[in-house]
């Protein structure tokens, strides 16, 4: 009989930190063996001139979220963890989210029968947090967090979800509590209310002023005050999405004072622009996203932020929203303000192609770098490592395998999302994932889908820092 029930032979190997050539034996959905000439195996992958990487953890996107404005979101979680894995990812961490007054238990039961029987890949559910009354605090999130929903992001803008200083205070102490990690979503409100209302009363309602009611300042002084917060409370924080240069030295900063700031970033902050959002129509609507998409100026400083360390976290952010029909972007109409359009652009599937070809094939960050940023990072951020995010004796087999040399030029027709718009439409990238393996099952190759759904299968997770209870003003209180 067979060792191994697959051996992938001949490729290239990167984790975060190495590269190197070997073998890679799979038994009953793991790594069993790393080493040179594994021959006993039931079945065969030759990865003769290919990339072996762990399989991409998105940390960041939307699937099947309910929405308040009567818009419905495109993927559900059969398209959307397809679209994923077809694009090398092998887990995905969407989001449960609180009704403001409702139970955040019931908004946990609710996602997870979205998810249940569909999702071809694994799965865990990061909580976000709009109403922490005392029940909420009391109760159910450190219920939840036991139950192993370790992450929760919190949001400083956007009315039905916005906490204000004291209510994240709040949350931040039972973080600290209990080990776990806040997500935090840093656009000042009351700025954006008001440069809205000016815009609004002048008849500046196109896409394009989206990104003027957003303006950099505004992401920057809600950074520095998510820190200050965190600070006070001595807990690591992660800010999501970070878009503009000014918040990029914010965290850098305080990075540089040792604070415990980890950040994120997302495809639409290194390749879409105001001049994407500055379209006509339905064209500028596709790319409104919050935060919104800066001038090209400004994507320079998000490279250096991910090459140099700022960033632990590169995620899609996907938001599937479709263009051409009422649920989507058009839900107020065909030329609503932007205020009315839905954020988010997708995402899911051209994340690692678009970071891989612009990133590591043009030199500008390593493939290890890469495999940190895509994989590794979120995985032990999280609390997922090491079974995921890397590959090891012991973890599970959910490898990507890249023909690095491979041109694709992305086109809607080409992705497994369930949008009908890709904002990357046309671009020509080199590398691609063209085998996926979740748990050691192939779940798409050569961009046919393989996987069942149903097969991907919930991920509790531990904590996600060590607790520190030994120093910083929280201690006073
Ligand atoms: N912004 C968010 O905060 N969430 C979804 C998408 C977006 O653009
Ligand atoms: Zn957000
Ligand atoms: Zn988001």
């Amino acid at each position: 009989m067979a060792e191994f029930d697959i051996v992938i032979k001949g490729g290239t190997i990167a984790t975060a930190a190495d590269i190197m050539r070997c073998d890679i034996g799979i038994s009953g959905g793991r790594i069993a063996a790393l080493g040179e000439g594994l021959d006993a195996g039931a079945r065969f992958i030759d990865a003769t001139g290919r990339l072996v990487l762990p399989g991409g953890i998105d940390g960041h996107c939307h699937i099947d979220q309910p929405m308040s404005d009567g818009s419905v979101m495109a993927d559900d979680f059969t398209t959307g963890t397809r679209s994923a894995a077809c694009g090398g990812t092998t887990t995905i961490i969407p989001f449960a989210c609180q009704v403001k007054g409702r139970s955040l238990r019931e908004a946990v039961q609710d996602y997870h029968r979205r998810a249940d029987g569909k999702a071809m890949i694994d799965y865990a559910f990061h909580l976000i947090v709009s109403d922490p009354s005392d029940q909420v605090l009391g109760q159910e999130l450190p219920a939840l967090i036991k139950d192993g929903y370790t992450s929760f992001k919190v949001y400083m803008t956007y009315d039905e979800l916005k906490l204000d200083d004291r209510q994240m205070l709040d949350v931040l102490a039972l973080a600290r509590r209990e080990g776990a990690m806040t997500m935090i979503h840093a656009e000042n409100t009351d700025c954006i209310a008001w440069l809205t209302e000016k815009l609004e009363l002048a008849g500046r309602t196109q896409p394009r002023f989206h990104a003027i009611s957003r303006p950099k300042p505004v992401e920057r002084e809600a950074t520095h005050r998510a820190i200050t917060l965190a600070e006070l409370v001595d807990i690591p924080v992660l800010i999501v999405h970070v878009s503009g240069a000014e918040a990029v030295e914010q965290i850098r900063w305080a990075q540089g004072r040792g604070l415990r700031v980890y950040a994120e970033t997302c495809p639409q902050y290194l390749f879409l622009s105001e001049d994407d959002l500055g379209q006509e129509g339905i064209a500028g609507m596709k790319c409104i996203c919050s935060p919104p998409p800066r001038d090209k100026a400004n994507q320079p400083a998000i490279w250096d932020g991910l090459a140099g360390g700022v960033f632990q976290v590169f995620s899609s952010d996907h938001a599937p929203f479709t263009a051409g029909d009422a649920k989507g972007k058009l839900v107020a109409g065909i030329t609503p303000p932007f205020r009315r359009v839905p954020n988010g652009v997708p995402g899911i599937e051209t994340r690692l192609p678009l970071l891989f070809s612009e990133g590591v094939g043009k030199g500008r960050i390593t493939l290890q770098n890469f495999v940190a940023l895509t994989a590794t990072s979120p995985a032990k951020i999280y609390g997922l490592h090491p079974r995921k995010g890397t590959i090891a004796v012991g973890s599970d087999a959910d490898l990507a395998i890249w023909d690095p040399a491979r041109k694709v030029r992305i086109t809607n027709g080409k992705l497994h999302h369930a949008v009908d718009y890709t904002p990357y439409e046309g671009m020509e990238l080199t590398g691609w994932p063209v085998v996926t393996l979740s748990r050691g099952e192939v779940v798409c190759e050569e961009g046919a889908v393989k996987g069942t759904p149903g097969r991907g299968q919930f991920l509790p997770r531990g904590r996600t820092w060590p607790c520190c209870r030994t120093r910083g003003l929280a201690d006073a209180v």
